[in-house]
C-alpha cells in the first residue's frame, strides 16, 4: 500500500500580531501556501489557481492538522472565513483534512460547540477525539452523520487515530489511549498514525509541557507515525515522532527555525525491511514574512551623536545584507518585521537617547512592516563604584570573583569573569534574546584573548 499525506499544525489564524492587519493576513497566506502543497496547485492572492511546474508535491491523499488552526477560541468572522476558504480547497479536491483540537482553540465548556467542531459539522474537518469513560478511552470509528469519532480511515489500509490537547495529563492519556488501541480489531490496517497536540520534553528549552519521550513508547507497537503540533519548532525523533513547526512566526524567535511549516510523508508498506520506518519525510518551508532581529552594544559610544552615527551605519549595513539575502531567492516576503535590541551600558544620560530617531533610521533603511527598538541597557551607575557599604551588585561581584579565583581555569581573570557573569545575568533578567546574550559573552571572550596576547 502506498499513500502520501501532508502533516501541518499551529497555523494560528486570527493572530493580530503587533496589532497589524497585514500580520493578521500573513497567517492565512501561510496556511493557504501549505494547502497549495497539499492540492498541488498554487493559488494567487486573488484566488486564481496555477498548476505548479516544479516542486510538485501534491496532491496528497489526506492532510493531518495537529491542532491550533486558530490562535484563540473566540475568533471573528474574518478569521472563520480564512479557515473555511482554505479548507474548502481541500474538500473540493477530495482531500480529507483530519484534525484534533489544540490548546488555543478549545471550547470554553464541554457542552458548547467550538469553532473546530463547527468546521467538522460543515464537512470541512474530520475532527477526531476519544470519549473518556470510567474504564479509560472508548475509541469509536468516525461517524459521518454525527461528525465525531476517534479514528478514521482516509483510504483502505491507513488508519488515523486522534486525541485532543490534554495538557498536563497527556502522559496518562497516551497510556490509556494505547490500551484502547491495543484492544481494537485492526483487520486490513497496514499503516497507523496517531495525532495529538503535545510536545516532547527537551525539544524546546524554554517551553514547559512536553511529554517525556519514554511516555510515548506505549504507542510504539500500534502506531507507525506520531503526528504532533504544539511546539512551534520542527523536530523528528527516531523516524517516529514528527512535529512540522508553525508555518508563520507567532514570535520573532521562531523566525530562525527554518525550514519548518509542514511535512510531506510518503508511505510504502510493501518494500521496507523489518524494523525500519515505512515512510520517508520531507520538510517544507512555505513562504512567510521576513523577520529580523539585531542587537547593538552601546558601551563604546561616548555621546548621543557618536551613538547615532555608528548605529545608523550599523543599521544601514544590516539592511544592505538583508536585501542581498532576499535577492538570493529567499522565500520570505517583504516588507519585513524588524526588532533592534540595544544592549550594554549607556555611557551617557538615558534621557539623551532618542528611540524615535533610531526607529526612523530603521524605517528608512528597511522599509519595514513594523520596526521596534527594545532597550536592554544597563544604567551607567551599575558599573561605577559608589562608596563605603557594598551594594548588592558589588557583593555579588565579590562573591563571584572569589568563586572564579578558586578555579585554575578562571583564576587569572577572576574579576573580569565575575563582571562577565553579572552582565550576562543582567541581560537574562531583562529578557534579552539568546543571541544578544551570546554576543555579550563573545565580547567578553574577545576581551580575554586580547588581554592574553
Ligand atoms: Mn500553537
Amino acid at each position: 500500500m502506498k499513500t502520501r499525506f501532508l502533516h501541518c499544525a499551529d497555523i494560528h489564524l486570527g493572530y493580530l500580531q503587533y496589532g497589524h492587519k497585514e500580520r493578521f493576513n500573513d497567517f492565512a497566506v501561510a496556511f493557504n501556501a501549505v494547502i497549495d502543497k497539499a492540492v498541488g496547485v498554487y493559488q494567487t492572492r486573488r484566488g486564481r489557481e496555477i498548476a505548479f511546474d516544479e516542486h510538485i508535491q501534491g496532491p496528497v491523499d489526506f492532510v493531518i492538522l495537529a491542532g491550533d488552526l486558530f490562535h484563540k477560541r473566540s475568533i471573528d468572522a474574518l478569521t472563520l472565513n480564512q479557515a473555511m476558504r482554505s479548507l474548502r480547497r481541500l474538500r473540493d479536491a477530495g482531500i480529507p483534512c483530519i484534525a484534533v483540537e489544540g490548546n488555543h482553540e478549545r471550547a470554553y465548556y464541554e457542552d458548547t460547540i467550538g469553532w473546530m467542531k463547527f468546521l467538522a459539522l460543515q464537512d470541512l474537518l474530520i475532527l477526531l477525539d476519544a470519549e473518556s469513560t470510567e474504564n479509560g478511552f472508548e475509541l469509536q470509528p468516525w461517524d459521518v452523520k454525527r461528525r465525531q469519532g476517534a479514528y478514521y480511515e482516509p483510504k483502505p489500509g491507513v488508519r488515523v487515530y486522534g486525541l485532543r490537547y490534554y495538557g498536563a495529563s497527556t502522559g496518562v492519556a497516551i497510556n490509556a489511549y494505547a490500551e484502547a488501541v491495543a484492544a481494537l480489531p485492526k483487520d486490513g490496517v497496514e499503516y497507523s498514525i496517531f495525532v495529538t497536540h503535545a510536545g516532547v520534553e527537551g525539544q524546546m528549552d524554554d517551553k514547559a509541557g512536553g511529554v517525556a519521550y519514554r511516555q510515548w513508547a506505549a504507542l510504539r507497537d500500534h502506531v507507525d507515525y506520531v503526528a504532533l503540533g504544539h511546539f512551534h519548532k520542527p523536530f523528528v525523533l527516531e523516524e517516529w515522532v514528527h512535529n512540522p513547526g508553525s508555518p508563520e512566526a507567532c514570535s520573532i524567535s521562531e523566525a530562525a527555525w527554518t525550514p519548518r511549516g509542514y511535512l510531506i510523508v510518503d508511505v510504502d508498506t510493501g518494500c521496507a525491511a523489518e524494523n525500519s520506518a515505512r515512510h520517508t519525510v520531507q520538510i517544507g518551508n512555505p513562504p512567510r514574512r521576513a523577520f529580523r532581529q539585531y542587537s547593538y552594544k552601546t558601551d563604546h559610544d561616548p555621546s548621543p551623536e557618536v551613538l547615532m552615527a555608528r548605529l545608523t551605519e550599523y543599521i544601514e549595513r544590516k539592511a544592505r545584507d538583508f536585501h542581498a539575502e532576499l535577492d538570493n531567492g529567499s522565500l520570505e516576503s517583504t516588507p519585513p518585521v524588524v526588532e533592534l535590541y540595544l544592549t550594554g551600558v549607556l555611557p551617557f544620560d538615558r534621557r539623551a537617547l532618542d528611540i524615535a530617531a533610531i526607529e526612523a533610521v530603521l524605517r528608512s533603511a528597511f522599509q519595514p512592516l513594523t520596526a521596534q527598538v527594545k532597550s536592554l541597557l544597563q544604567s551607567a551607575e551599575f558599573a561605577v563604584e559608589n562608596g563605603q557599604s557594598l551594594t548588592r551588585t558589588e557583593l555579588e561581584q565579590t562573591v563571584l570573583a572569589s568563586l572564579f579565583s578558586r578555579d585554575a581555569r578562571y583564576a587569572d581573570h577572576a574579576g573580569r569573569w565575575a563582571q562577565a557573569a553579572l552582565s550576562l545575568k543582567q541581560l537574562a533578567l531583562a529578557g534579552a534574546p539568546p543571541h544578544a546574550i551570546l554576543d555579550e559573552l563573545e565580547g567578553h571572550l574577545r576581551g580575554f584573548t586580547d588581554a592574553d596576547a
